[in-house]
C-alpha cells in the first residue's frame, strides 16, 4: 500500500514539474490557452519583407509574442497572397488558438477567413484590412487610418504651395496595387489637393512599396516629364529608391523635387533631417504589444473592438532631427 502512495506522490510531482516546465517555457503569462496552462498558440502570416517597415513589423510581432509567452507560428507569405491563403488553411489544420494576419490586398481572403470561422478560430487583422461586408470575419482590425496619412500629406502640400504660381506637377509612387494602404493613401491624397486646382498628379503608379520599384516607376516618370515639381511616394522605401532617379537626372531631390512620403522609418527621418525628403506621415509598424493583449482577450472569448487605430504624427526637416537620436525603427 505504502508503495502505491509513494508512486502516486511521484507521477503527481513528475506532472506538476512537467507542467512548472512548460510554464516557465512560455515566459509569460500567455497561457490557460485551453484547460491546461499550455501557452497560446497564434498563428501569423505576414505579407513578406518587402520594406524597412514590414521588417520593423516583423520584428515588433516576434519580440511581443516572446514577452507575452504567446507560441508564435510564423509565416513569411514573400509578397504572395496565395502563400498567405495556405498558411492560413495551415493554421486551422493545426487547430492554433487565434489567427493573425496583414492581408496584402483587400480582396480574396473571405473564403478561407469563412473557413477559420467555421473551424471555430478567431482572427485578428493587423497593418491591413480586407474589404468584406461579413464583419463577423474577423474580431478586430488593429492598424492606422490610411487615409488620414494620405490626407495630412496633401494638406501639408496644399500649405506649402499656397503663394506657387502656375500649375503644381505632381508624380505618385503607389504602393502595393490593391492593397488597403496603397487605396486609401491615394484617396486622402487626392481630397486634400482638390482643394487647390493648381495642384496636378501628372503621373500615377504602383512601385510595390519597395526601393527598387520606386527607382524604376521614378526613372520612367522623369524621362517622360520634363517638368515635376513633387513626388508622392506611399512610403519611405520607395521614396530612398526615387531620390537615385532624380539625382540622375540632375536634379536636387527636396528643392527641385520635393518629397512627401510616409512611414517614418529611420532611413526616410535621415533623409528628411538631411534635406532630401520635405514632409513625412508616420504609420507606426510598432503593433506587436497591442496584438497580443488582444490575442489574449480574444482567446478567452471576451469581447474587443471591432476596430483599434494607432497614434500616429508627422514630421518636417527639422522635427526629424530632433526625433531620431530616439528612434526606435
Ligand atoms: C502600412 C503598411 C505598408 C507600409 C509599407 O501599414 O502596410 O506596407 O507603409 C509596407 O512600407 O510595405
Amino acid at each position: 500500500m505504502l508503495r502505491k502512495v509513494w508512486a502516486g506522490t511521484a507521477v503527481g510531482l513528475l506532472a506538476l514539474s512537467l507542467a512548472a516546465c512548460n510554464n516557465s517555457d512560455t515566459g509569460g503569462d500567455g497561457g490557460d490557452a485551453g484547460s491546461g496552462n499550455e501557452p497560446i498558440v497564434l498563428g501569423f502570416s505576414q505579407v513578406g519583407a518587402e520594406s524597412g517597415w514590414r521588417t520593423a513589423n516583423t520584428t515588433s510581432i516576434k519580440e511581443s509574442a516572446a514577452e507575452a509567452g504567446i507560441e508564435l507560428k510564423f509565416d513569411d507569405a514573400q509578397g504572395k497572397q496565395e502563400n498567405q491563403i495556405t498558411a492560413i488553411r495551415n493554421f486551422i489544420q493545426q487547430k492554433v488558438d487565434v489567427i493573425a494576419f496583414s492581408p496584402k490586398v483587400e480582396t480574396g481572403f473571405e473564403t478561407v477567413l469563412k473557413e477559420a470561422k467555421d473551424a471555430g478560430i478567431p482572427v485578428i487583422l493587423t497593418d491591413r484590412a480586407v474589404d468584406t461586408q461579413d464583419k463577423t470575419l474577423y474580431k478586430s482590425f488593429l492598424g492606422s487610418d490610411f487615409v488620414k496619412e494620405g490626407r495630412l500629406s496633401g494638406e501639408w502640400l496644399v500649405n506649402e504651395m499656397k503663394s506657387a504660381t502656375g500649375d503644381v506637377n505632381i508624380v505618385e509612387l503607389q504602393g502595393t496595387t490593391g492593397s488597403a494602404p496603397a487605396n486609401d493613401r491615394k484617396k486622402g491624397f487626392a481630397e486634400a489637393i482638390a482643394k487647390d486646382p493648381k495642384l496636378k498628379v501628372i503621373a500615377s503608379q504602383s512601385g510595390d512599396f519597395t526601393r527598387a520599384g520606386g527607382k524604376q516607376v521614378m526613372e520612367q516618370f522623369v524621362k517622360a516629364n520634363p517638368k515635376i515639381d513633387v513626388l508622392f511616394a506611399h512610403n519611405d522605401d520607395m521614396g530612398l529608391g526615387a531620390l537615385e532617379a532624380i539625382t540622375a537626372a540632375g536634379k536636387v531631390p527636396g528643392k527641385d523635387i520635393k518629397i512627401i512620403t510616409i512611414d517614418a522609418v529611420k532611413d526616410g527621418m535621415q533623409a528628411l533631417a538631411d534635406g532630401k525628403f520635405n514632409f513625412i506621415a508616420e504609420c507606426s509598424p510598432l503593433l506587436g504589444p497591442q496584438l497580443m493583449e488582444l490575442v489574449k482577450k480574444v482567446n478567452k472569448g471576451e469581447s474587443v473592438p471591432a476596430r483599434i487605430e494607432t497614434q500616429e504624427t508627422t514630421f518636417t526637416q527639422e522635427q526629424a532631427k530632433a526625433a531620431l537620436p530616439t528612434r526606435k525603427y
